[in-house]
């Protein structure tokens, strides 16, 4: 399907409420479609005396929604009554200046589930429609006024768990991702044409060899611009769902002080008695902008009992389930033989940050000793009790998960799967036309090659993009957006 045809209607009027339904201050009953305005002159009262299909784009308008509207407002008082539901304001945004491109009337009323239920009862015993999840956002799509990657951004804003997450959706959404595939998939039409070009003079063979080595160069620059978006996936990932960072260590080295430091409250117990904490305790916290699952586990030892037991199999049920470990030794005394049971578990991780806490006491710890356990791993010196070098601990944290490429404002990065397996399949396609051009295998191969990847490219901003593919990307988002 192409967009804005198919079998899509976009002939009817959609509403929904687009507030989470419950108590508030403010619920909105959003309308759109060619006959919101006409809609709301069925169902508003205006105190100024004005119908809604008159009123300016981008105002908004005080009144009543009500029952027959339509009846005089002087014969309030005698029937047939116009039955007052609720005092609202009414904001109206005529096509094509709206989030639909179409005319949209949004109604702010109080946020309770009656009198938003019955207004949303009201709009569609006048002809409208309920949305389907996202189908706002998909009009605004089919009606050209986004592409499917900034409707796919849209998502991510609303999801975004930190500051950072925000601002590499808010990016996608402003167009930086769509510009910059365009611009692939437009010199990708060049080379195709330079392709062309070659297939059809194939006997002169000083320019034809000449072409061939243009045409190699431009499509290995573009490999290598393909690779680099590919790889801002995981940076995606990482900042729409989170990394999970497990603190584990010996019983009573501070892990739990630790994690109540990251979080900034007292969350988990802590005492000076060994085997405090028994369960794993988990809780998000924002580090660096990003979004970190933190998880606080039993101290490992070899106990017999149950609880504490069953305690220490979480903790290394954590540690083998974890993006991160943060793993913790005690300053003030030598390493004992939980210390060296629990590295030989995680020596192997890569993705571990040994944490040094207690370095307000004197210190007993043998540094060379850690250092040949550990020699690439970062050593990060903090006390929990007096709050020295968590920031370090915080910046070291991210560097390892960004790979020390702390992102820059303008950043760009992939969202999701779709965008990621489109990004694959369009490189797989160039590499093949590089192999092909290589090995001097028939133009019309490399050719076949480069259209297919400029195909791919266009399913990533949706200019070719299929009604299920659509479908599968609009029903994750919630009835209303
Ligand atoms: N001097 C000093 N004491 C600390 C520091 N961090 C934690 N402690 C103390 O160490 C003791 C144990 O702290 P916890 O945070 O409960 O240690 P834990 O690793 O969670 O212990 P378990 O849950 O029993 O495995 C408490 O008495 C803390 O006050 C620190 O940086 N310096
Ligand atoms: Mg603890």
């Amino acid at each position: 399907m192409t967009k804005g045809m198919g079998t899509i209607k976009l002939d009817d009027t959609i509403v929904a409420v687009s507030t989470p339904i419950g108590e508030g201050g403010i619920g909105i009953v959003r309308l759109s479609g060619k006959d919101a305005l006409g809609i709301a002159d069925r169902i508003f009262l205006s105190k100024d005396g004005e119908t809604p299909s008159r009123f300016k784009t981008y105002t908004v308008h005080y009144g009543h929604i009500v029952e027959n509207a339509q009846c005089p407002p002087q014969k309030l008082a005698g029937p047939p009554m116009a039955e007052i539901i609720d005092e609202v304001i009414l904001t109206v945004m005529r096509a094509p200046r709206s989030y639909t491109k179409e005319d949209v009337v949004e109604i702010n009323c109080h946020s309770g589930i009656v009198p938003l239920k019955k207004i949303l009862d009201l709009v569609m015993r006048n002809e409208a429609r309920l949305a389907e999840p996202g189908e706002f956002t998909k009009r605004a799509f089919l009606n050209g006024r986004i592409d499917i990657l900034q409707a796919e951004s849209v998502l991510d804003i609303i999801r975004a768990k930190t500051d950072l997450s925000l601002k590499a959706a808010v990016n996608n959404l402003g167009g930086l991702f769509s510009k910059k595939i365009d611009n692939i998939r437009n010199e990708l039409v060049g080379i195709l044409a330079h392709i062309e070009a070659t297939i059809d003079f194939s006997e002169e063979d000083d320019v034809d060899t000449l072409r061939k080595k243009d045409i190699f160069k431009k499509l290995a620059k573009i490999k290598k611009e393909i690779e680099k978006l590919i790889s801002t996936a995981d940076e995606g990932k990482v900042l729409r769902q989170g990394i999970k960072a497990v603190i584990c260590g010996s019983p009573n080295v501070g892990k739990s002080s630790l994690m109540n430091v990251l979080l900034n409250e007292p969350r988990a117990i802590v005492t000076h008695i060994p085997g405090t904490t028994r369960d794993t305790i988990e809780e998000v916290v924002n580090i660096k902008g990003i979004p970190v699952i933190l998880v606080d586990t039993a101290g490992i030892s070899s106990t017999n009992h149950p609880a504490e037991k069953e305690g220490v199999e979480r903790s290394h049920s954590s540690i083998k389930r974890a993006d991160l470990v943060i793993f913790l030794l005690d300053y003030g005394r030598k390493m004992n033989r939980h210390d060296l049971k629990i590295i030989q578990n995680i020596k192997d991780k890569n993705n571990t940050i040994i944490v040094i806490n207690k370095n307000d006491l004197r210190k007993n710890i043998d540094i060379g000793l850690v250092r040949k356990f550990f020699p690439k791993r970062p050593i990060v010196y903090v006390s929990a009790l007096n709050l020295q070098g968590i920031d370090k601990l915080e910046n070291k944290i991210r560097d390892m998960i960004f790979k020390g490429r702390a992102p820059s404002p303008d950043f760009i990065s992939i969202s999701n799967d779709r965008q990621l397996g489109k990004l694959r399949s369009s490189l797989d396609d160039i590499k093949t036309a590089v192999d092909s051009l290589r090995e001097r295998v028939s133009m019309d191969c490399v050719s076949i090659c480069v259209r297919s990847s400029i195909e791919s490219l266009g399913e990533i901003i949706g200019d070719t993009v299929t009604e299920e593919a659509l479908d599968k990307i609009f029903s994750e988002f919630c009835i209303g957006k």
